[in-house]
């Protein structure tokens, strides 16, 4: 049987366009769903858009438009983005869609039925921006941590009883050691739920803009519970029994920022436990970007524009840029002069070279043909298993490593041609170059084999220098061998340098 595997990014707030955060989180995922599906396995890959509450309302009202039509064109933009990016998802959510309705409404009957939801009343500060209500020990200066403006609101609400799930959830926590990741916020989760939950306003009055509350249409759903169950919507919930929920719901892997881990780690396994529906595999936490050392935000000006970036780098670059500077889960910090020196000295220096320097040789000199080796060294075989070695070790969930690795592979590749010199053979002893050029352009094979999921773009590109069928590019593939005489097309340049 394959295995099974889900991946989501958060569906992302419309009340404002597309920057670099998103991106990342968005190229984060396809980069691990791309490295599962060489794997072989059955990857479903969902991004979408989180539509409704306050803030959206509020924003819709200074267009000057509906809240529909104000939905349906920032979520457009989320789209192109995806577009842009060559990202390979499966499915895109939207939660102003009837199929999400439905499955909101039907978790909520579900946590109505398990009586995990009861009326009363709420008062509270409330901050539109966050979509969430503070303790007055919470306000920093009269605002909400995150310095957004808050106001008291007094409401009749329904509540989900979210102190009843304290010890469940920290025995969960304990027995599922991987369930959040990566281990610093695991801690950090655990240190919160131990202070105590409080029950959990789930419902709003003041604004119109949600999921109406079944049986009880004055109440909107909380933004969060609604959003929550994108998840679950995209595989056919409320249908428990359709194939996609059974297979993929228990492998779901929520990649999200820092920012909304609490909501992901607290909230949504304590939902799914009060509804008796069995629980994601893992939420996984990654850290969060600034720009040149500054805090990226709307009202400093100082947003990152993913699609310029795109246009002016081309997608593989930026990806590979995002990806190898941070480890993943820790914050970084963006600079356009970082992004240059890496794709200059990674990609131009290390990668493009070997590629265009090995490739032109053989075809200039070996008939554009793949060579014909003689017998290999010892040297040459061991050479030749280390992709292998490396993969089989390799954890994705530390892309960064991956790419480190990838790229230490990389260095040895250019390290053999400085060894072996393939172009000072070629009077002296040919037979000996075409070894070395086989074993270099089958090396080449597997490195690009491995990059696809980071430079997927580039690694195409490779493999057509090589010849290298589409059947023949999964990682199973690591160890089949270049076919010698396979006619080979003229190589061009596959990492333009960058002016700096
Ligand atoms: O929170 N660095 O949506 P959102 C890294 N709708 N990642 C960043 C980032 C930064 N500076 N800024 C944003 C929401 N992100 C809810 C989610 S899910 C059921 C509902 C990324 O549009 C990061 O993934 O505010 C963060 O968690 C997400 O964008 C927040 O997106």
């Amino acid at each position: 049987m394959t295995a099974a595997a889900y991946i989501t990014t958060p569906i992302y707030y419309v009340n404002d366009k597309p920057h670099i955060g998103h991106a990342y989180t968005t190229l984060a995922c396809d980069t691990l769903a791309r490295f599962w599906r060489l794997q072989g396995k059955d990857v479903k890959f969902l991004t979408g858009t989180d539509e409704h509450g306050q803030k959206v309302e509020k924003a819709a009202a200074l267009a000057g438009v509906s809240p529909q039509d104000f939905v349906d064109t920032v979520s457009q933009t989320f789209r192109h983005l995806i577009d842009k990016m060559d990202v390979t998802n499966n499915d895109f959510i939207r939660t102003t869609e009837p199929r999400h309705i439905k499955a909101a409404q039907a978790l909520w009957a579900r946590l109505i039925d398990s009586g995990a939801i009861y009326l009363g009343e709420y008062a509270g500060w409330y901050a539109v921006r966050d979509e969430a209500f503070y303790a007055e020990s919470d306000l920093v200066n009269g605002k909400a941590p995150t310095g957004a403006e808050v106001e008291w609101l007094v409401e009749p609400s329904y509540f989900f009883r979210l102190s009843a799930y304290q010890d469940q959830l920290l025995a969960y926590y304990k027995a599922n050691p991987n369930f959040i990741a990566p281990d610093s916020r695991r801690n950090e989760v655990i240190r919160f739920v131990e202070g105590g939950l409080l029950d959990l306003s789930v419902s709003r009055t003041s604004f119109k803009w949600g999921v109406p509350v079944p049986g009880d249409d004055k109440h909107i759903m909380y933004v969060w519970l609604d959003a929550l169950t994108n998840y679950m919507t995209a595989l056919g919930y409320p249908n428990e029994e359709g194939g996609d929920f059974k297979t993929f719901w228990p492998e779901a892997i929520h990649i999200v920022g820092k920012d909304i881990l609490r909501f992901h780690a607290v909230y949504w396994p304590a939902f799914l436990m009060a509804a008796g529906l069995p629980l994601p595999r893992q939420i996984f936490a990654h850290g969060w970007w600034t720009n040149e050392g500054v805090k990226i935000s709307k009202s400093l000006g100082n947003t990152i524009d993913p699609i310029e970036l795109v246009d002016t780098f081309g997608i593989d670059a930026v990806r590979y840029f995002l990806l190898r500077e941070v480890s993943f889960g820790q914050d970084g910090d963006f600079s356009r002069q970082a992004l240059v020196n890496r794709l200059n000295s990674d990609l131009a220096n290390a990668y493009g070279n070997l590629v265009q320097r090995v490739l032109s040789f053989i075809y200039k000199n070996g008939n554009a043909v793949v060579p014909t080796p003689g017998v290999f060294t010892g040297e040459d075989a061991t050479f030749l298993t280390l992709p292998a070695q490396f993969l089989a070790q390799a954890d994705i969930m530390q892309v960064n490593r991956y790419a480190e690795g990838v790229w230490v592979l990389i260095a040895k590749a250019n390290q053999y041609v400085d060894e072996h010199k393939p172009w000072g053979l070629k009077k002296t002893d040919p037979n000996r170059m075409n070894t070395v050029l086989y074993v270099l352009a089958d090396f080449i094979r597997q490195i690009a084999i491995l990059t696809q999921p980071l430079v997927p773009l580039a690694s195409a590109k490779i493999l057509d220098q090589l010849a290298v069928p589409e059947a023949d590019r999964l990682f199973c593939a690591l160890n089949q061998k270049l076919l010698s005489g396979t006619k080979l097309p003229e190589p061009t340049g596959v990492f333009p340098r960058v002016q700096s």
